[in-house]
């Protein structure tokens, strides 16, 4: 068994992704976090755009891009969890592709610097939850994006919806609802032990902690705002 180091900052969504795939495979990893305003020469020296997660394999190999890890660890350890259907294969690949565009639009408002950088930023959501509910109604009745087989396209997204729905305590948007399916996704990813990397209140808090100090427009709401998980 290969020893797997992955480095991480301890709210980043892609490198939640990959430690989420090493959680659904009861694989042992060591979970280094390092601060994104202190990044040691260590780390430097392996990651080539100087970002996390960098993925170490037997103090040897360093990989980045957390879906080239992602498919690299599914390659390597069981079960595999891309499906065997090429057809199927290249669908859900091309999901997972789509996540960096769905990511900005449904977390870009926590950017906005003003009211109407905002209010711009959160038309974007509908748009992008109606392309992943399409999406989730062609893949069949759930809970999972495949039906009942966790995926890499589970692993892909769950940081991303995890984070609408912390913005969503944070001043109400309530898009979510009018898409039933990715709903129901979403609430089972939430409810799922692979999603957290920390107790939840914890990373809620941690979450909103980032965002505060951002200064968006976003931030003078979180005092005032309940979160969920506390
Ligand atoms: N496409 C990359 C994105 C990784 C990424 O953007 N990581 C952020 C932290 S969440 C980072 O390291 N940013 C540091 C920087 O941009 O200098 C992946 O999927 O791994």
């Amino acid at each position: 068994m290969a020893k797997y180091m992955l480095v991480s900052f301890k709210t980043c969504p892609w490198v939640q992704r990959s430690a989420i795939l090493l959680r659904e495979k009861n694989t042992a990893f060591e979970f280094r976090h390092i601060e994104p305003d202190n990044r040691p020469d260590w780390f430097l020296a392996i990651s080539p755009h100087k970002k996390v997660p960098v993925l170490r394999i037997d103090d040897k190999d360093s990989l980045f891009e957390s879906s080239a890890i992602n498919e690299y660890l599914d390659e390597m350890v069981s079960p595999q969890l891309h499906p065997k259907d090429p057809i199927a294969r290249a669908i859900n690949r091309a999901w997972t592709d789509y996540v960096p565009t769905f990511a900005s639009a449904v977390t870009g408002c926590a950017y906005a610097a003003t009211e109407a950088d905002y209010k711009k930023a959160i038309e974007q959501i509908p748009g992008a939850f109606e392309r992943l509910e399409k999406a989730l109604v062609t893949q069949g009745n759930g809970p999972l994006f495949n039906g009942d087989k966790y995926s890499l396209v589970d692993a892909a997204y769950a940081p991303f919806l995890q984070r609408y729905v912390f913005l969503d305590r944070v001043k109400k948007l309530g898009t979510m609802d009018k898409f039933p399916r990715l709903k129901a996704w979403t609430e089972t990813l939430m409810k799922r032990a692979s999603t957290h990397s920390f107790p939840e209140a914890e990373f809620e808090a941690m979450y909103r902690a980032n965002l505060k100090k951002r200064n968006s427009w976003l931030s003078q709401f979180i005092d005032g705002a309940r979160a969920a998980a506390e």
